[in-house]
């Protein structure tokens, strides 16, 4: 299986992420990918290419055109102002608040971020853009008659919705690559997404499409980010009614539990008619993440790889969490080799 992977991820290095009251070093850090190529690397996946340079005609069938433009002038605004610490947005569009994109920086912030942890810094734009290209080179490899592709994607994707950022993620990968397949001839294409947080950029983002089921196995959004989508009762509206599929699981979920899950999914899927897989894969379902609260163990990952190799269907796979601990490489490398078997 090939592994698409971009020096460029090094570019996204925040000093800040806010957490608990504090500014700490983010969890979603360069040595993520660092650990998570060695290891794949180690379990025999050699062939690592960097991807080719896309424009941004996919990511425009997705995300508004304001918002990628914001993404990429944020910075330079901030820093325009005289600011010296990163760009965090502090003050949202609340409820009864209008909703329109102020001139000021600061206000443009908070229109387009759902969340407050996920600082806008110097290099973000790039790392996202060659993270979105891990997975269109993805996308192209698999839709080129490749059975599987690994977009080592970093920053994550899955929390970028049509015009938001947050959850360290501002552009989403998964959501290019499968309008990539689509674009080269899938009729109908599936998202799983086995992150342990609700994707929710993901949903919003097809949420009201036919062409692309959307399923994603979760924290019970009552307890865990991103808190305000991912509800079992989320089914999709207009010609997408029924194409979006979420399963919130409790705290100390083990694979039994979780894997029952991903069967019911995986049956919906094939019910569907997806002719091609896009794997939302984060490792932070992991017992001994750090943010986190499901107990898989690293063998799990083996299972679930072979489940979804089981499914028989061209697979793209594309890097979102997974946090803290060494571990994080096993877990991936168990997944590709599970599907590459
Ligand atoms: C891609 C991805 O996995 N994004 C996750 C972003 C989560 N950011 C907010 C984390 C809040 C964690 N709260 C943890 C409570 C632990 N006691
Ligand atoms: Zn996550």
């Amino acid at each position: 299986m090939r592994v698409f992977y971009s020096e460029d991820h090094k570019l996204r290095d925040a000093r800040t992420e806010l957490h608990g009251g504090e500014l700490v070093a983010p969890f979603e850090a360069p040595f993520r990918a660092e650990w998570i190529l060695a290891a794949v690397k180690e379990a025999g996946f050699s062939d690592v290419v960097a991807p080719g340079r896309h424009g941004m005609e996919t990511a425009l069938k997705l995300h508004a055109a304001d918002y990628l433009e914001f993404l990429e002038t944020a910075w330079d605004r901030w820093v325009a102002d005289g600011y010296r610490g990163e760009a965090i947005p502090a003050c949202f569009p609340a409820r009864r608040m209008r909703q329109h994109p102020p001139k000021d920086i600061d206000g443009a912030l908070g229109y387009y971020a759902f969340a407050a942890e996920t600082a806008i810094t110097d290099g973000t734009f790039a790392a996202a853009r060659a993270a979105m290209d891990c997975a269109l080179s993805a996308a192209e490899h698999v839709a080129a008659g490749n059975p599987a592709a690994f977009a080592l994607c970093r920053p994550p994707g899955h929390h970028a919705a049509i015009d938001l950022f947050g959850g360290y993620s501002f552009i989403n990968n998964a959501a290019c690559a499968a309008q990539r397949l689509r674009d080269l001839g899938a009729t109908k294409v599936a998202v799983l997404d086995v992150d342990f947080h609700h994707g929710n950029g993901t949903q919003d983002i097809f949420y009201e499409r036919g062409d692309v089921f959307f399923a994603s196995l979760h924290g019970d959004p009552a307890d865990a980010f991103p808190h305000f989508l991912g509800f079992a009762d989320e089914e999709g509206a207009g010609v997408g009614r029924g194409s979006t599929k979420n399963y919130p699981l409790p705290r100390g979920t083990t694979f039994e539990t979780w894997s029952a899950a991903m069967d019911d999914a995986l049956s919906r899927i094939a019910d569907f008619g997806a002719e091609a897989l896009v794997l939302s894969l984060g490792v932070d379902t992991f017992e001994r993440d750090p943010i986190s609260f499901f107990k898989l163990k690293s063998e799990d990952y083996l299972r679930m790889g072979e489940r979804l190799k089981s499914m028989g269907l061209p697979t793209v796979v594309c890097m979102e969490g997974g946090y803290g601990v060494p571990e994080i490489g096993l877990n991936v490398a168990n997944v590709l080799m599970g599907i590459a078997r």
